[in-house]
């Protein structure tokens, strides 16, 4: 089926609270809502986001520079559209935006694809399981009291969270220790508790915090040092005994690789936009299998759901619900697991008036 027309639309949508990591001050989620259609008026949509307006505005570009490569094609055949767009990137970088850009269209032909069959992707892909355990990551930030962190942990689990993050890389060791102590003490011992860095430390530093934080019982320490050190990442990896994740900030299978071949985490993040779509997502987690790697896709919960429930590598989602708001029908969560929806392709349904309320112009 001929895709006749991709569409994008910037929004810009507010969180409820100002979000803080080592390296990051929110407040917004500037994104581009990428949508497209076949000649057969069959619609797919995916988006993509970055924390600026003016860097928002350059992906919306980007979009709009692969769309002529896609429009005219057999939406059937995304590996021949992925391959055309990626060959188109090659001047501009295989790497930052270009491959952002090149997943809020994968993701949008994916959806359309599971529509044509009729079926949920997951299952189009193999699936592996209909429901998938997440982690509660939507809080627990940085900017956060120990009060704060305290009252939201109890909320988690309240919901029936099994799992939650919160961020690390307060300005002394003592006070990060104090406030994972804190909340550890709140949740007792069976709640999975991660801990993210956000690259904000140096190698020295984190493994010294790594071995004190092994007294809370953590299932993962995440991003201690630059994303770009992996030998650094790999030597905290071999020192530390909590599992060491990371993988967010690398772009495709190649990022991937370079981590694996370096043992530089234990757990693998692979980021949706940062691979490049679901094609290449599902290749990296391959990839991590391979090298008997356990997988955790970074954000983009709804986006990466599907190739997840069909991946067996993958151990646990990433719950930011971000964009619960611009769909009439949000997953599901219950008891702590995202019910994959049945209906066909990403199962997601836009709702008109929230794009419109958040459409900047
Ligand atoms: C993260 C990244 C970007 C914004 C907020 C939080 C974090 C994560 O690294 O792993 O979710
Ligand atoms: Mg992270």
């Amino acid at each position: 089926m001929k895709i006749k027309q991709v569409k994008t639309t910037l929004l810009s949508l507010p969180l409820k609270r100002e979000l803080a990591t080592s390296i990051h001050r929110v407040d917004k989620v500037e994104t581009v809502l990428v949508e497209a259609v076949t000649e057969s008026g069959i619609e797919g949509f995916g988006l993509v986001f970055t924390f600026s307006h003016n860097q928002t505005r350059a992906l919306k570009a980007m979009v709009e520079d692969l769309v002529q490569v896609v429009v005219g094609e057999e939406v059937e055949f995304v590996e021949k559209i992925w391959e055309k767009m990626w060959k188109r990137i090659n001047f501009v970088g295989w790497s930052g935006l270009p491959v952002m850009a090149l997943c809020a269209i994968d993701t949008a032909l994916w959806d359309i694809v599971g529509k044509l069959a009729e079926m949920p992707l997951y299952k189009i892909f193999g699936g592996y399981q209909n429901k998938l355990l997440v982690y509660h990551s939507g809080g627990q930030w940085l900017s956060y009291s120990k009060e704060d962190l305290i009252a939201e942990a109890k909320e988690f689990v309240g919901q029936g969270f099994k799992a939650f993050k919160m961020r690390i890389g307060k300005p002394t060791m003592k006070e990060d220790l104090d406030r994972v102590e804190a909340v550890r003490k709140i949740i007792g011992d069976h709640i999975l508790l991660s801990v993210d860095a956000n690259q904000g430390f140096t190698v020295h530093y984190a493994i010294e915090m790594g071995k004190r934080l092994a007294d809370y019982n953590l299932y993962w320490y995440e991003e201690p040092v630059p994303a770009n050190d992996l030998e650094g990442s790999a030597r905290i990896a071999e020192a530390v005994d909590t599992p060491l994740a990371s993988g967010e900030t690398v772009y495709t299978r190649d990022g991937i690789l370079q981590m694996l071949q370096h043992r530089a985490a234990d757990i693998l993040m692979p980021d949706l936009a940062r691979m490049g779509g679901i094609t290449e997502w599902r290749k990296a987690a391959i990839l991590a299998d391979s090298f008997h790697v356990p997988v955790s896709p970074h954000i983009y919960t709804e986006f990466t759901a599907h190739a997840a429930a069909a991946s067996p590598n993958v151990t646990i989602c990433e719950y930011m619900p971000w964009f619960d708001e611009l769909m009439v029908n949000p997953f599901k969560v219950e008891e702590g697991y995202l019910i994959l929806p049945e209906e066909p392709g990403l199962g997601l349904t836009l709702d008109r008036k929230a794009v419109e309320k958040y459409a900047v112009r």
